[in-house]
């Protein structure tokens, strides 16, 4: 299945997978760029030694092109975008802000970048600034979100940039594939459904979180500071939501949430741990290995995209 996508990223398929706090560490990577996709490696709020040697080991896995997505409100982003730069990385992609600052360097040094955005204004903005592409996401999507679905995003976004664009936020099978190649992405970035896969080291404890998770069982907290997140509704999200209520401080939310990541996916604490994930949560129900998944959602896709040919 070809597109802009793959042929800018030199893929076999325009699947990306999520950067993914604690998540998306080089085994998925890896693996979801063995199976034809691109692996991103998140670095989060790491410190730039620890992605450094997450690159290291993600090579010795794969001769496939994969990525660093770096989240800007880290304190440890200057320093892990020097480092993106000193380990040849091709493709980064960046999250929860603007990235402008390094765009420079990132392109004197011929990397890709694809910023995540979830607004027309920040893909024009980014598109002026040099991005090689952006990925829309969608409000549907796990963790720090935006305010607009993908259903609407997509297409005015497209309307509003000619780079390649990639959709985000609620796919999760062959017919969210299609339904975003239908509204002008030529590529999709998947989360929520990596999250499950074999090669996923997460605890079994969230994985199983998202296998049962119906339609409606995401929250949202985080509104009141300015910073949104979705997760499976837990004892967390019931008693941050109860504290934004009350008009609780953000020091008094930070403690709370505090770790939470860790929790979920270390130490499988579905209680209260942050469960971050979209509400395509409801559609995931197989554990598969990443090529098992990856080649199922692409040919769904593929044979429904031909109907429409
Ligand atoms: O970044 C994400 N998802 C994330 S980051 C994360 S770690 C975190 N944990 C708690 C609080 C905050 C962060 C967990 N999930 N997705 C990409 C994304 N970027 N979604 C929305 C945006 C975004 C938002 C505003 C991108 C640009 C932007 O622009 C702001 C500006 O500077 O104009």
């Amino acid at each position: 299945m070809k597109s802009k996508i793959t042929e800018l990223l030199n893929i076999e398929y325009p699947v990306i997978q999520g950067g993914m706090a604690w998540v998306a560490e080089y085994h998925l990577a890896a693996a979801v760029s063995n199976a034809g996709g691109l692996g991103l490696i998140a670095a989060a709020n790491a410190p730039g030694e620890w992605v450094r040697t997450q690159i290291r080991e993600a090579k010795k896995l794969t001769d496939k092109p994969f990525g660093v997505n770096i989240m800007l409100l880290s304190e440890n982003a200057d320093e892990v975008a020097r480092i993106v730069v000193e380990e040849g990385i091709k493709v980064v992609t960046t999250g929860a802000g603007n990235p402008e600052k390094y765009m420079s360097q990132w392109k004197e040094a011929g990397i890709i970048v694809i910023p995540v955005v979830a607004s027309v204004a920040m893909a024009k903005r980014m598109e002026k600034y040099g991005a090689d592409a952006v990925v829309a996401e969608g409000t549907e999507a796990g963790g720090h979100i935006g305010e607009t679905t993908t259903m609407v995003l997509i297409p005015q976004i497209r309307d509003a940039i000619s780079i390649p664009l990639i959709a985000a936020g609620g796919v999760a099978d062959g017919r969210g594939m299609a339904a975003a190649f239908m509204l002008g992405a030529d590529g999709v970035q998947i989360g929520t459904h990596f999250v499950v896969t074999k090669e996923s080291i997460v605890h079994q404890n969230y994985k199983n979180s998202i296998l049962k998770a119906k339609d409606i069982d995401t929250r949202v907290t985080g509104r009141s500071t300015g910073h949104p997140v979705r997760a499976i509704r837990n004892n967390l999200t019931r008693e941050y939501l109860q504290l934004e209520e009350r008009g609780a401080s953000f020091e008094e939310l930070e403690r709370l949430s505090l770790g939470g990541l860790r929790k979920a996916v270390v130490d499988g604490d579905v209680n209260n741990g942050s469960l971050m994930a979209g509400q395509s949560a409801g559609l995931v129900n197989n554990e598969y290995t990443c090529k098992e998944f990856v080649e199922k959602l692409v040919s769904e896709a593929d044979k429904l995209l031909k109907i429409n040919q």
